[in-house]
């Protein structure tokens, strides 16, 4: 690690008076883990006060995936954010979004390195990233996540660097950067195993690119998680049930396969579930995210071993794994986001999948983005990359929404993010519906029975029954009565009758 920094040394202020009005703009940051934090803050109190004079100041934004409470959130209450790419889940920029004041792209986070070097997205001028050191020829070690860093550093005009001195000088041993060539120059990815490496553990720019260094020392300010409630919980032992009949029936091997997880409460009671289970032997992870679930399960050795792109962890767990750097750090891999979510090496290690939606539909198609096919939630994140490449592809949701306002089980789901080809199981608190082998009527018949409320089920065989004959069938008359009963009444059940 270097002794000192051979670049000047900015305020959090003065990194943000070199940001213009119009500039693209590239962050560190998959989710809260590894954002730049001082610079963002900085650049929003400066378009508050460019606002309150009436002069323009807006920036495009793009990052990993969503960001901490001082990037997305900061910069959308003071309407700083004229365009976002991949992901978010900002109260504020989702108002925006929605509004459309921010224009948003919302795309699977596999994709966003190779569609920023063709240069779809334009150029960056310049890339704020958060790291524990930078060296004199242009080595930045990252710090608590890589997501699409190295891809936005490499097309930067101009570095700022925030060495955040929170974090563990270690971290480094984590990291594994490598960028993917354009093809036909790409051989194939040798990721054997969750935990193989082959990269670097820093990312390289041109030292000319850094412009200069802000010093901070603020942890990533991740929430910790309730604990698990009677819903997750029921989702989670579901799901153990049936990947533990799928190891029985010789479908998943004894020494299990790779586990992907997405984030959330009901992710993180479905892991403890998984962890807690007698039947389900100690495992791996391919995944883009870890909670503090997955730290715990790697203290009882019940996970061996995670390959991701972000440590989202709660101070306290964070702190756990930095005093323990000997035992975690060979054991956590921190990858870009096309090496964690690629659709080959996923395919290639049998990862099982399960990601959360908002609504899921009698045929299976699944709906993870767009509330009633309009409002923006979060985004697609990684889910796209896993759902369409996993062995098994599980998606979870409670029944309900809105204490039983909303049946997450519809029709048809009013805007599709995964779809019948590639889900291959749905569950809910009620149950669990293996969709393999079933043609599209045989599927209906299996989500209703087994996944959705017992207040919608009569509403659902009704809507099946009664629509028009085909290979699907489905009434385009009919198919989103749940959803505009919702929007008209506030409340599904004014659709059911009787
Ligand atoms: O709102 O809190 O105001 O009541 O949606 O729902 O049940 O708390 O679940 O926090 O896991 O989020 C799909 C958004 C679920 C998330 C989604 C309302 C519900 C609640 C949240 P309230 P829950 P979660 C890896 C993988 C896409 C990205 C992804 C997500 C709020 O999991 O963004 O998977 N996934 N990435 O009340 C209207 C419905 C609803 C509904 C739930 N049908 N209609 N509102 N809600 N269902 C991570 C990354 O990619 C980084």
């Amino acid at each position: 690690m270097s002794e000192r920094v051979p670049f000047p040394v900015l305020s959090a202020d003065e990194a943000a008076a070199m940001i213009n009005d119009g500039d693209f703009l590239g962050f560190s940051g998959f989710t809260p883990a590894g954002s730049a934090k001082a610079v963002p803050r900085s650049l929003a109190a400066r378009a508050r006060e460019l606002h309150g004079r009436g002069e323009p100041f807006r920036v495009r934004v793009l990052t990993g995936a969503s960001t901490s409470e001082d990037l997305d959130e900061a910069l959308a209450q003071v309407n700083a954010i004229s365009w976002r790419a991949p992901y978010q889940s900002s109260r504020s920029l989702r108002k925006r979004i929605n509004n459309q004041e921010t224009s948003f792209l919302d795309i699977h986070l596999s994709h966003l390195p190779q569609m920023l070097d063709y240069g779809f997205l334009g150029q960056i001028n310049t890339a704020i990233v958060e790291a524990i050191d930078v060296t004199a020829d242009g080595r930045i070690y990252l710090s608590s996540s890589v997501g699409c860093t190295p891809s936005i550093l490499a097309h930067a005009e101009k570095v700022i660097v925030e060495i955040n001195a929170y974090h563990s000088q270690r971290l480094w041993e984590m990291h594994d950067i490598r960028r993917l060539p354009r093809p036909p120059h790409r051989d194939p990815i040798p990721i054997q195993h969750p935990l193989s490496k082959i990269g670097t553990p820093f990312c390289t720019v041109r030292s000319e690119q850094i412009v200069g260094v802000v010093y901070n020392d603020e942890s990533d300010g991740v929430p910790s998680f309730s604990p698990p409630d009677e819903v997750s919980s029921r989702i989670g032992d579901h799901i153990v049930e049936f990947l533990s009949q799928e190891m029985h029936a010789g479908r998943i091997p004894p020494e299990f396969l790779p586990l992907q997880a997405g984030v959330g409460n009901v992710s993180n009671a479905v892991m403890a579930a998984l962890g807690a289970h007698p039947e389900v032997p100690r495992f791996q992870m391919y995944t883009e995210v870890i909670q503090d679930t997955q730290i715990a399960l790697m203290q009882d050795e019940k996970i061996l071993g995670v390959s991701t792109s972000a440590m989202s962890l709660s101070d306290g767990t964070m702190q756990t794994v930095y005093d323990n750097m000997d035992y975690f750090g060979p054991r956590i891999v921190l990858r870009p986001q096309e090496l964690t979510n690629h659709p080959g090496v996923v395919r290639r290690l049998g990862v099982i999948g399960i990601n959360t939606v908002l609504e899921m539909d009698i045929y299976g198609c699944a709906n993870s983005t767009h509330v009633c096919g309009t409002q923006l939630m979060n985004g697609i994140g990684g889910s796209g990359d896993f759902v369409r490449n996993c062995y098994i592809s599980i998606l979870q949701a409670p029944s309900t929404a809105k204490g039983g306002k909303i049946s997450t089980v519809v029709p048809m789901c009013s805007h599709i993010d995964h779809n019948e080809h590639s889900v291959n199981v749905l569950v809910t608190e009620q149950g669990l519906a293996d969709l393999r082998g079933l043609g599209p009527v045989e599927r209906a018949q299996r989500i209703i029975d087994k996944c959705a409320h017992p207040d919608y089920k009569d509403y659902l065989y009704d809507y099946i029954e009664r629509s028009p004959m085909g290979h699907i069938r489905h009434d385009l008359g009919r198919c989103f009565d749940l959803h505009r009963a919702y929007m008209e009444t506030g409340d599904m059940r004014s659709a059911l009758g009787g």
